[in-house]
């Protein structure tokens, strides 16, 4: 949610929500009894920001997994903005849930959010992007399971610049692009993770052009791209990051468009999800060279099974909990989603 104006107007709402409801203390140390409904049941709620995009599909399909492992109710809503997920946590008060995972359309919402569900006396826990307090600072009293973004950041910079020495690419005519989504602080950590490693390699900095994404999505990377390109358009080979696979996507369509195929583009995303392994699957290789597989399963099953734990016998899950990820490419990505059960 862009529009300031109705931002601070749902906090207030929040607020006053907060300040007039009743609900029962506070919901992080009282293990809840399901109210209503099949006696016993435990009922979470899973929210994510882009139900399009295949990383938050394979979310919601392992979280799944661990609702119907511990017989627990799962509910599945897409928000795509701050409206919609304020709406979604009315929806899981009025049906008795006893709490949600959460990934955010819009990190500063994070105080509205937990108002709202303390208010409701609804347990939290938030999953793949970290809310901000008022400060614009991470929110850490309120639990949180996301990704190492500078790390993995790391690893993408140093495989690209790998890439570019097995390809014997010459500086002079290699530059890289990345595609940035700096609002979103996962994003620019990992943007920033992949530029600092690449330089710590050796490449030089006026080589490195930004394209800033109105939007974390395909066509927003797409449209950012093209406006790169225009600008830049004697460079004959790139190198290519962003945020995630449908940031690298969008820019390798785009860069498709102006007649650079994969001899002359090595792009790296990040999740590892059905958008990267589509183009994989191609019979002929693409600019998606690589991308960093995350683990979906962790940050679908995990994290509705410590909501569900702390529902059910209240144990707290960690306050922070970072996972990682494993470089694929269309050589190897069949024997790692294998020995990793996927
Ligand atoms: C963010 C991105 C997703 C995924 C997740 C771990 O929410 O938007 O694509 O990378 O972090």
């Amino acid at each position: 949610m862009k529009n300031p104006t109705k931002l601070s107007a749902l906090v207030a709402v929040s607020a006053f929500a907060l300040l007039t409801g009743c609900g029962p203390g506070d919901s992080k140390t009282s293990p809840a009894t399901p109210a209503t409904g099949a006696p016993g049941k435990v009922k979470i709620g899973f929210i994510v920001k882009q139900p399009e995009e295949p990383w938050f599909q394979l979310e919601w399909k392992f979280a799944q997994q661990a609702a119907d492992a511990n017989h627990f109710e799962l509910v599945k809503i897409g928000a795509v903005d701050g409206e919609k997920a304020l709406a979604a946590i009315d929806n899981l008060a009025a049906q008795q849930a006893q709490g949600f995972v959460i990934c955010t359309p819009d990190t500063k919402l994070g105080p509205a959010i937990a108002a709202k569900a303390k208010a409701s006396n609804l347990k939290l826990l938030t999953v793949d992007d970290q809310f901000l307090g008022a400060d614009g600072k991470p929110m850490a009293d309120v639990h949180h399971l996301g990704i190492s973004a500078r790390n993995i950041g790391h690893m993408v910079g140093k495989a690209l610049d790998a890439e570019m020495k097995k390809r014997g690419w010459n500086a002079a005519d290699t530059a890289l692009c990345v595609m940035t989504f700096d609002e979103l602080d996962t994003a620019r950590e990992r943007t920033e993770g992949a530029t600092e490693a690449i330089v710590a390699a050796g490449f030089a900095k006026g080589k490195i052009f930004k394209a800033a994404q109105k939007t974390s999505d395909v066509p927003g990377a797409f449209d950012a791209a093209n406006i790169l390109l225009t600008q830049n358009s004697g460079v004959k080979h790139w190198l290519l990051c962003g945020m995630n696979d449908s940031a690298v996507m969008g820019a390798v369509r785009a860069m498709e468009g102006r007649g650079l195929t994969a001899e002359n583009i090595a792009g790296i995303g990040i999740n590892g999800s059905d958008d990267c392994l589509s183009e994989f699957k191609k019979a002929k290789p693409t600019g998606f060279f690589a991308s960093v597989l995350l683990s979906a399963k962790r940050h679908g099953q995990e994290t509705s099974e410590m909501m569900f734990k702390w529902i059910s016998t209240g144990v707290e899950p960690a306050k922070a909990t970072y996972t990682d990820g494993v470089l694929i490419t269309r050589e190897t990505y069949q024997a790692i989603l294998k020995e990793q059960g996927l």
